[in-house]
This record gives structure tokens, C-alpha cells and sequence, in this order.
């Protein structure tokens, strides 16, 4: 009997000393929001305060590419697949309406527009530029700069030719050329608008949306091949940055790759199965990137699924500055069966956004440090809520504006923000549903309006804009 108390006594030793050790040294960081004075903010003085877009998103009348595809059902499947069958059409007619956004952007204050360049509409077909198109965005930028706003230009956002998805696009590293190609293009025709380019928009994100849970384009379930491509990816930000780099006006660019820093923590912070689970996923999804472009070392690995390494030696040489992207924090709870372990779950005891995920403002700060490791300047290219209804925006904005000024108070090198977006949008495989603009669309009439949430905002830029030459 009393070697059976012992015997239970030391395994719940042996949970629990660990356990409480884990809870201690590295809990999930939470504020005590009631003790913080919200309007406690200093930003350095050319701090950017920005929104940002993404050209299938808002621009409309793409027809040529892979999102088009994958909405009008011509993938091999021969179903539509975005939520409610919707398409984007002419989204936010951006492509026409842009005058009257950069209008918009002006009413916040920003200083910063961050947007891509569609590469169907550039290249529609292999190797045929399409003048007209690139000197559509040489147009935005004049239009940008005629109002003191710089623009931020993203290579690769989720988006691509229909022709480079029918060759395989990032699963075969040999296609990499023809991104290089189609950014030397894009390279030339803006260098002298342009200082800040980012050559792909959260690739982690795109690779588990595309070939693990194939809710994107081309919409594959193959472990391995999603982290094929995501080291194809990488690959192609360092031949990008090395051929930008060698252009005329090269060493005037500045170059990075944005990344989302989506924490998985354990919904039971008292499981160490939880905490076991989150960190493999965290090292998949987060990890990867740190170790490529900290150490030049790539891999991607989980149990009995994947296991992809190799060295990018370059890497880490690739950067001028990171973006973060930074929306939340998702929970994950151990079961013997993969597919329940592996759900995202709102992470319990915190305020619901519209996407599957809560208003965690204290993520914020993680990533910053979580990605200040590479020692690079960091410059936030996405934050922003959901929130149709606007009744969390605000309190949204005030709270992760603050994660970041207590982030530079603490030392970390955060040079700006941009907010996510300017207006409502296309939402990818969610569809117009999901409303994360400062500006309200009425897609049947195309007006714009400023949400009360928004206001927020504006208020903060423009108590807090100290641009030396504006
Ligand atoms: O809309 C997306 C964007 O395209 C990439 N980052 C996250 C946003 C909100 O989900």
C-alpha cells in the first residue's frame, strides 16, 4: 500500500514539477488590461503609420489567375470554392477607384501604403509584359507621392498567373526564375518611387491554406509538399533580394519578406500533452522561419507527417528589414486523434474576433520579440480585426497600438505600422464576409465610409505622426 502512495506520489511529482516549471517560465503572457493606461504611447520620430491592401483583394477584374480559378471552379475539381459561391468580381474597383482611396488614406493621416502589383495582370502570359498594367502602378505611386504618402510594394501576395500555377508554381524550385523574372520587371519599372518592397506575404500562411488544409489554391492535402513549397518559398524571397540587389538602384532598396507570427499556445496550460503539441506546431509554423533566416537552416517538421530540412545559407543575409503580420493567437489541445489535435481553437477566456480566432493584443508583443531575434528593423505590414458589427474595432486598435509602443519603450526596433486594411475586402476563401476595413464598403454602390471603430485611428496618427519633413 504505502509503495503504491509513493509510487503515485512521485509520478504526480513528475507532472507536476515540470508542469509548474513550464507555467512559470514561459506562461501565455497576459496584461492586466484594468492597470494600463491606454493613451500611455510614444512612437520615435519617423515612425510610419500606414494601411495596407492586396491587389486581388480590392483591385477587381482579375481573370488570369490562380483565386480567379479556384472561385470559378476550373481547377481539376470543377467546384467553385469560396464561401457562398462568391467571386470577387470588381472587389473594391480599386484598380479605377484608387484616387479616391489614397483620398481616404489622406483623411487617416498615414504616410504609408502598402499594396501589391498583380503578376497576372503585369505577365499574362509567359514572359509578355503588359505595359499598361505596370504603368498603372507607376500611376499609383505618382498619385501616392503627389500627397507626401510612400508606397510599399508587395511581389507576391497569395497571388500568381494561371500559367505559372499550370507549371507548378513554388512546388518546383525551378520556377523560382519565374518570379525573379517578373520581379525585375515590377523592379525597374518603380525603382526610383519605391524604397520599401516585400517580396512574399506570409508564406506559412499561404503553404498550410494551399497544400495541408487546401482551402487556397491549388487546394492539395500533402504535408510534405507544403513544406516543399515553403522552403521553395524562402528560396525565392533570397533570389529575389540577391537579384534586386544587383539592379541599378538596388542598394537604395530596402528588401524583406513579411511574416505572420501566429502563435499556437496550449489551451490547457496545466497539460504538458498541450504544451507539447503547441510547441511542435509553433516550431512548424513560426519556427521555420526564425531558424532560415537566424541561422540559415530550414526545416519543417512534425511527428509521423513531415519532415523537410536544408540549409539556405543565404538567408539570413536577405533582409533589410521584416514585416510582421500580427492578428492572434489560436489554442491547441492534445488527442490521440491527429486530425482533433491538430484543430485550431479560439483560445478560451478571450473576446472573439468574426475569423476563428480572439482579440489577444499581448501577442503582439510576443511576436515582436519572437521575431526581433533576427536583429533586423521590424516594420508591422498587417494588424486589424474583423469585426462587421464595429463593436470591438476601437478597443482593438487602442490595445494592440499600445502592445506595440510598450514593445519600442522595452527597446525593440518596431519602425512602423500599418493597419489591415483601409477598406472592406475580398477575404480569400471566406469571401466578402469578413469586414476589416477602417472604411465600411457598400459593395453595390462602391461608397466608403469611416467606421466609428476607425476613429480610433485616425486620432492615434495624427497625435502621433513626427515625420521631421511633413
Ligand atoms: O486578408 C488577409 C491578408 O491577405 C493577409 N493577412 C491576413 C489578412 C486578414 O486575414
Amino acid at each position: 500500500m504505502r509503495a503504491i502512495a509513493i509510487t503515485v506520489a512521485i509520478l504526480l511529482l513528475a507532472y507536476l514539477l515540470p508542469t509548474a516549471y513550464l507555467n512559470y517560465s514561459e506562461p501565455v503572457l497576459k496584461w492586466d488590461w484594468a492597470s494600463i493606461d491606454l493613451d500611455d504611447l510614444s512612437f520615435p520620430e519617423g515612425f510610419i503609420w500606414g494601411v495596407a491592401s492586396a491587389a486581388h483583394q480590392v483591385e477587381g477584374g482579375h481573370t488570369g489567375n490562380n483565386w480567379a480559378a479556384w472561385e470559378q471552379g476550373s481547377y481539376p475539381d470543377g467546384r467553385p470554392h469560396i464561401l457562398n459561391n462568391e467571386e470577387t468580381g470588381a472587389a473594391c474597383e480599386h484598380w479605377e477607384r484608387y484616387p479616391e482611396d489614397i483620398r481616404l488614406m489622406q483623411e487617416l493621416g498615414v504616410s504609408s501604403y502598402r499594396f501589391s502589383v498583380s503578376w497576372s495582370k503585369i505577365m499574362p502570359q509567359e514572359g509578355v509584359i503588359d505595359s499598361v498594367a505596370l504603368q498603372h502602378y507607376v500611376d499609383v505611386c505618382d498619385s501616392l507621392a503627389a500627397v507626401g504618402i510612400s508606397p510599399m510594394v508587395t511581389l507576391h501576395h497569395f497571388e500568381h498567373p494561371l500559367w505559372f500555377e499550370e507549371k507548378g508554381a513554388f512546388e518546383k524550385v525551378e520556377n523560382i526564375g519565374h518570379f525573379v523574372h517578373f520581379s525585375d520587371a515590377v523592379f525597374n519599372a518603380l525603382k526610383d518611387r519605391v524604397t520599401f518592397w516585400c517580396t512574399i506575404n506570409e508564406p506559412a500562411v499561404f503553404v498550410i491554406a494551399a497544400y495541408f488544409d487546401g482551402n487556397f489554391p491549388p487546394g492539395k492535402q500533402d504535408p510534405q509538399l507544403a513544406a516543399i513549397v515553403l522552403k521553395n518559398l524562402f528560396k525565392a524571397h533570397v533570389a529575389v533580394y540577391q537579384h534586386l540587389k544587383s539592379l541599378p538602384g538596388g542598394e537604395r532598396a530596402q528588401i524583406g519578406i513579411v511574416k505572420n507570427m501566429h502563435q499556437i499556445d496550449p489551451v490547457n496550460e496545466w497539460s504538458l500533452l498541450d504544451r507539447l503539441l503547441a510547441r511542435t506546431v509553433n516550431n512548424g509554423f513560426n519556427g521555420s522561419f526564425i531558424t532560415t533566416f537566424r541561422d540559415g537552416h530550414y526545416r519543417f517538421h512534425f511527428p509521423t507527417l513531415v519532415d523537410e530540412a536544408e540549409a539556405i545559407a543565404d538567408a539570413p543575409s536577405t533582409l533589410d528589414f521584416v514585416g510582421l503580420n500580427y492578428y492572434s493567437h489560436n489554442g491547441m489541445a492534445f488527442s490521440p486523434d491527429l486530425d482533433e489535435a491538430l484543430k485550431t481553437r479560439m483560445y478560451p477566456g478571450e473576446t472573439p474576433t468574426d475569423m476563428t480566432y480572439t482579440i489577444y493584443p499581448e501577442g503582439l508583443y510576443r511576436a515582436i520579440q519572437e521575431i526581433s531575434v533576427l536583429g533586423r528593423p521590424i516594420i508591422i505590414t498587417e494588424n486589424g480585426i474583423a469585426d462587421a458589427k464595429d463593436d470591438r474595432r476601437g478597443d482593438f486598435i487602442r490595445r494592440y497600438i499600445y502592445a506595440v509602443s510598450k514593445a519600442i519603450e522595452d527597446g525593440y526596433d518596431v519602425r512602423g505600422f500599418h493597419y489591415w486594411s483601409l477598406t472592406d475586402n475580398f477575404e480569400w476563401d471566406l469571401g466578402y464576409g469578413q469586414r476589416f476595413g477602417l472604411y465600411h464598403v457598400d459593395f453595390a454602390t462602391q461608397k466608403r465610409t469611416l467606421r466609428e471603430g476607425s476613429k480610433e485611428f485616425q486620432r492615434i496618427v495624427k497625435a502621433h505622426s513626427n515625420w521631421p519633413d511633413r
